[in-house]
């Protein structure tokens, strides 16, 4: 059992098997916490300050005192991954309410707990980022902006989880949320971009979208190649007839759509401006600025 994976729990270490929360945690109980999905490319957390800042915010909307400093927090994660060896990681970062009653008043949750989990990234089977994957509307529409949001990155995952169902039951690899108002929100755990007449676009997050830190890297980059970025409300029909789109996000990184709903986007091939984008992203990756040595 040496070699099992050590999971951080509150300042321990555990082994995978024996990394246990409470039945009464309020994560558990109401999807009462918040979290980040994290990479490790190379010995190097990739943007771990952004996610960490971004913890933080998800963390204040909701009233949740996260028990460690910024810094604190930031060795947590770097030591999680020495623990278990690990140069390439997909990382769960975790803050739930902790342990309450079964009433769903969080002030019944006198200690929030910070789990850690340092796994191997499960990489999508085939070869999608060579052909692109398919994507479906999805009558789930995205949380509103004034109720479970998702630019708070909750434990509260139903609403991408029901999306991700309708997916599965039509057979496309991926569905995109739309708003309230049926402008294009983001994928299940992705955002959106297309691009149309050399032109990327992608939705502003008051689609109650998440602020993506794959997809601030893709506006970076637009800025370095000159290529012109407008934040702007989508409607399905431009998804649709768009030249190229795109989803982006830490597991996926940037991975072309070909399809959507059953039409072709583009020539229904990886188009020229998304391949760029990703040949750039990963010397984005590389680059030792942009992460956290381990
Ligand atoms: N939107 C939502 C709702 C997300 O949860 C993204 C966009 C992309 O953001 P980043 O910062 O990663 O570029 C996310 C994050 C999964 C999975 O299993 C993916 C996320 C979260 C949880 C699970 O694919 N993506």
């Amino acid at each position: 059992m040496n070699n099992e994976l050590q999971i951080y729990i509150d300042g321990n270490f555990y082994p995978k098997s024996e990394a246990k929360i409470s039945v009464y945690d309020h994560g558990f109980l109401y999807g009462d916490g918040v979290f980040e999905g994290i990479r490790a490319y190379n010995g190097l957390v990739f943007k771990l300050k952004e996610h960490i800042n971004r913890l933080y915010r998800s963390a204040h909307a909701i009233m949740l005192n996260i028990p460690l400093t910024k810094q604190a927090l930031e060795e947590a994660v770097v030591d999680t991954l020495r623990k278990n060896q690990m140069k390439d990681s997909y990382i769960r970062l975790i803050v739930s309410r902790g342990v309450g009653d079964l009433g769903l008043d969080p002030r019944k949750c006198p200690k929030p707990s910070i789990i850690i989990i340092a796994d191997t990234i499960n990489i999508k089977a085939g070869n999608a980022k060579d052909v692109g994957i398919t994507a479906v509307f999805t009558w789930v529409r995205r949380n509103a902006v004034d109720a479970a949001t998702h630019e708070i990155k909750s434990l509260n995952y139903l609403n991408s989880v029901m999306g991700k169902i309708e997916a599965n039951a039509y057979g496309a690899d991926e569905a995109i949320c739309l708003e309230p108002n049926g402008y294009v929100a983001e994928g299940v755990g992705e955002n959106v971009f297309i691009v149309k007449n050399g032109e990327v676009l992608t939705p502003p997050n008051s689609t109650g979208s998440l602020e993506g830190i794959t997809s601030e890297v893709i506006v970076e980059l637009c800025k370095k190649l000159n290529l012109k970025l407008t934040v702007t409300n989508l409607t399905p029909f431009m998804v649709l007839t768009a030249d190229e789109a795109f989803f982006t996000g830490t597991a996926m990184e940037v991975v072309p759509i070909c399809e959507v709903n059953k039409r072709p986007i583009g020539d229904g091939k990886p188009g020229p401006v998304t391949q760029k984008l990703m040949t750039e992203f990963q010397q984005i990756i590389a680059d030792p600025k942009n992460g956290t040595k381990i």
